[in-house]
């Protein structure tokens, strides 16, 4: 018989045999067990299946597009749509009107979850897009989506499909400022997820704090996906707070965070050895986890964070070791400031700008190649081409360098993009933006260093002639238009911008300027 690769048959089999048993518990004290994920999935699943959305020409499963706050129901309708079979697309609840348009354009998703509150507006933008189904979905359970399912059977067989079918498509933004789609399939997803349980050594009895958002590979893929693998109950937190998140630490054993989270922690006197003392694993990634921050922990705890590395298009790529393990080639130690290994399967090369493979040690562009990697990018077929070297790897975007013993360590990215508390900012989509307000003739953002988001970004606005500009005002109305965290923290008003010879804005001389803005006094 042909098996079924549908990543939620091998998520299903990691339930406990006591389906009673808890499996989630939320910081409102709501509790959910084993059974309640799997009936509550399969009646979600039925309703998109009952909807009978028509195939469309290109022969991919209807999208799914869903912004609405975190939630366990939200977790189950992600696993609803696997189930059926459908394509999962997240969005950031930060996302305003603009930014859904074009996800909704682009995407063309036959079904649309939101929240209530926003569902005037986007209801709106998905009718017109040709969507037809409009859902919503509240935190206190309320909203359409949960009232149609509960006149669904509570049994489903999950939808066939194969580890290539398209599963999840998450946006990414770009460096020309149009976000692109990057495509999943349920064997990137399932084979990354079997090969960390085992390289994080998940053990019976895990219990993980969940406290990230889950619109991102992180908290969607790469936390979920290990404590279901594992069968592992959540605790789940539906906004990061330091304080919650150390008052359960006695409770729990895995914690995963981006490291604004770590330096939120650790600004707290309630974080001790003590109380992190029933912890076995802290893992960061995301962002670079500053060194300071990884001693600090170390001091504080007693536990050495594990940072790892990956991405949306291709989830995670390497990883500081568990443990010492013969299996896996020259492991050794946690090692800070780098993000480790390749992880098994996975073939990371640190190329020159020719595409020539550098000797260990020398600083280059990172490519990658592996099970975990995708697809491509929705509907960009040119875009994909050149993001892939001939022999098929993926170009990351990240300039590196891989130690004799195999570390990796990020030294900077050769995309111009910013990194802020673990979020992604593409300087080129906020200066589009702010080059269309009236008076501005050009600008220009850098990323600078931030005590708390790691890195943030600072607009250099250069008026047209004749025309005064404050700065406050233009980022006031770049709030109205733009995800708040993609908002930058200062904008400077200048009658130029330094430029090279070529003509190009010369980055490094405005981040040079404006790199102490924020440093501690
Ligand atoms: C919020 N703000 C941010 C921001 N988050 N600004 C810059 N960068 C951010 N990340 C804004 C708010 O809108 C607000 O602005 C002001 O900063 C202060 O907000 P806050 O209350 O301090 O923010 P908070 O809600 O606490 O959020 C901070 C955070 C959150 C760190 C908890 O950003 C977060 O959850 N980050 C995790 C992101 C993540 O999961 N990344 C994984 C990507 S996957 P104002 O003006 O409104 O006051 C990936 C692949 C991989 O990268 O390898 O994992
Ligand atoms: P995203 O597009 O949101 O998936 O972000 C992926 C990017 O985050 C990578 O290309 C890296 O630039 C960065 N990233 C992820 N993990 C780390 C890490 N541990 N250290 C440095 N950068 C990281």
């Amino acid at each position: 018989m042909n098996k079924n690769h549908n990543l939620f048959v091998a998520l299903r089999a990691a339930f406990p045999a006591d389906l009673d048993a808890l499996a989630v518990e939320t910081d409102e004290g709501q509790c959910y067990s084993w059974r309640d994920l799997d009936r509550a999935s399969a009646m979600m699943a039925n309703l998109l299946q009952s909807l009978d959305i028509p195939p469309t020409p290109d022969g991919m499963p209807p999208r799914v597009a869903v912004q609405v706050d975190k939630s366990v129901e939200a977790m189950m309708l992600y696993l609803a749509t696997l189930r059926a079979g459908f394509v999962f697309l997240p969005l950031n609840t930060a996302y305003q009107q603009a930014e859904i348009e074009y996800f909704i354009g682009n995407a063309e998703p036959a079904v649309v979850v939101c929240t209530g509150a926003n569902f005037p507006w986007v209801s709106q933008i998905a009718f017109q897009a040709g969507t037809r189904h409009v859902f919503t979905l509240n935190t206190d359970r309320s909203g359409s989506l949960l009232e149609r399912a509960s006149h669904c059977s509570d049994e489903q067989t999950p939808v066939v499909r194969q580890p290539e079918d398209l599963t999840a498509i998450l946006y990414t933004s770009g460096t020309t400022g149009r976000s692109k789609g990057a495509m999943l399939s349920h064997g990137n997803l399932l084979s990354n997820a079997v090969m960390l349980k085992d390289y994080w050594g998940w053990q019976p009895g895990d219990v993980l704090i969940h406290a990230l958002p889950i619109f991102h590979v992180h908290g969607l893929f790469v936390a979920i996906h290990g404590a279901l693998l594992n069968g592992s109950q959540m605790l789940w937190h539906a906004k990061f707070d330091p304080k919650r998140v150390i008052a359960d630490l006695p409770r729990a054993t895995v914690f995963m965070g981006v490291p604004t989270l770590y330096v939120r922690m650790l600004a707290e006197s309630a974080l001790t050895k003590k109380q992190a003392a029933h912890m076995r694993l802290f893992i960061s990634g995301s962002a670079p986890l500053l060194i300071e921050t990884f001693h600090d922990w170390q001091a504080r705890t007693g536990h050495t964070i594990l940072e790892r590395y990956g991405m949306s298009e291709t989830i995670m790529l390497t990883s500081n070791p568990y443990v010492a393990d013969a299996r896996y080639r020259n492991q050794g130690e946690r090692r800070g400031g780098t993000v480790g290994f390749p992880l098994p399967g996975v073939s990371l090369r640190v190329v020159d700008d020719a595409g020539a493979p550098l000797p260990a040690g020398e600083i280059g562009n990172i490519q990658v190649k592996g099970p975990n990697v995708f697809a491509g990018y929705w509907r960009m077929p040119e875009k994909t081409a050149e993001e892939f070297s001939i022999d098929g790897f993926f170009k990351t975007g990240d300039v590196g360098r891989q130690d004799e013993q195999g570390y990796v360590t990020i030294v900077g990215r050769s995309k111009d993009l910013i990194i802020s508390g673990g979020y992604n900012v593409y300087p080129a989509e906020v200066e589009g933006y702010l080059n269309d307000m009236p008076g501005v003739a050009e600008s220009a953002i850098v990323g600078v260093p931030h005590p708390d988001f790691g890195e943030v970004g600072v607009a250099i606005v250069v008026p047209r002639p004749g025309a005064t500009l404050d700065g406050g005002a233009l980022l006031a109305g770049l709030k109205d238009r733009l995800a708040n965290f993609k908002i930058p923290k200062r904008c400077f008003i200048a009658p130029e911008l330094p430029r090279n010879t070529m003509g190009k804005v010369q980055k490094n001389l405005l981040r040079d300027a404006h790199k102490t803005l924020f440093a501690p006094d």
